[in-house]
């Protein structure tokens, strides 16, 4: 049996269960106990608050676990990331009232930067160069300058809104981060066999993410100019109709450009063309 952490409510949760359900794992919904056993695959989900999962997993009291790179970063807890999974995209970063004059990094030497991310602040003020006063606060960190126990403020930042509300500007962007799944280092060989198949499927499902299945019909003079418009795609499938004039064509299209393309299709005569969703690809 692995044991996966995942966060039990907050931004990463909703992401981290729908990963899991699309890999084919199957947990209750109704989630009255600390710890859920999946009823189809040999895993058990450990609900906690985030800053728990890394200690967590370095300890080996859960085998791997979902959080934020920033909050492993903070710990430095000994787990090794596994995947990145594209959810949680937030940036950490510097962040000043707007009406500063902001003339670089340096302005803040000698300055009170509140934070929740004291270790990564400091890692990054001291390769800067910069000896600044590190306040560390829980919680609601961005309005630290407007009470004034802070002249700036380092905390997460997604859309910015948040910063524009209370009166800051983004300076300096210290680190990307997004959900990651950690492991333990020292996962037995069979419980990294779970995590293996576990991350084959959530390949699968990570492929399919984005993409559809198009079929259309093309007159069969046609057919080149259509596999002219069809981007990158290696070798789309192209089947004969009980119409001899005609074929069908399929494969597979990023939603980024799909409107884009399927217009070019119907240009060059393509009809009766059908989008299916994709569930799981296995490349
Ligand atoms: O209860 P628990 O301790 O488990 O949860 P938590 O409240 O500590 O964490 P939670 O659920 O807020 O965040 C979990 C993880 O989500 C973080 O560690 C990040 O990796 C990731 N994440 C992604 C974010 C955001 N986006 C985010 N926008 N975490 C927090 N925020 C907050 C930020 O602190 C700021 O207050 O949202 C505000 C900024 O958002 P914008 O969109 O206005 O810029
Ligand atoms: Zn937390």
């Amino acid at each position: 049996m692995l044991r996966i952490a995942v966060q039990s409510k907050g931004r990463l949760y909703e992401d981290t269960m729908a990963l899991l359900s699309e890999a084919d794992v199957k947990v209750s919904s109704a989630r009255r106990t600390l710890l859920v056993r999946a009823k189809n695959f040999p895993v058990e989900i450990l609900y906690l608050r985030d800053d728990d999962i890394p200690r967590t997993v370095a300890d080996g009291v859960a085998d791997i676990g979902v959080v934020g790179l920033n909050e492993l970063e903070e710990q430095g807890a000994e787990a090794d990331v596994v995947r990145r999974l594209g959810f949680g995209a937030c940036r950490l970063s510097l962040a000043v009232p707007k009406e500063v004059d902001y003339t670089g990094v340096q302005w803040f030497e000698g300055r009170r930067i509140a934070t929740s991310y004291p270790h990564i602040l400091t890692r990054y003020l001291n390769e800067q160069g910069v000896n600044a006063e590190v306040h560390v606060i829980t919680g609601s960190v961005e309005v630290s300058t407007s009470i004034g126990i802070a002249d700036a403020i380092f905390d997460i930042v997604s859309s910015g809104s948040t910063l524009v509300s209370n009166n800051l500007k983004e300076v300096e962007t210290v680190m990307e981060s997004e959900a990651v799944m950690i492991g333990n280092p020292l996962m037995s060989g069979y419980k990294r066999s779970i995590l293996d198949e576990l991350l084959f499927r959530i390949e699968a499902v990570k492929s399919a993410e984005g993409k559809k299945y198009v079929l259309m019909n093309v007159p069969k003079d046609k057919v080149d100019d259509i596999l002219a418009v069809l981007p990158g795609v290696k070798s789309p499938t192209v089947m004969p109709l009980a119409d001899a004039a005609w074929c069908s064509v399929h494969t597979v299209l990023d939603e980024e450009r799909f409107w884009e393309i399927i217009g070019q299709l119907k240009e060059n005569g393509a009809q009766g063309i059908l989008v299916v969703p994709i569930e799981k690809m296995i490349i």
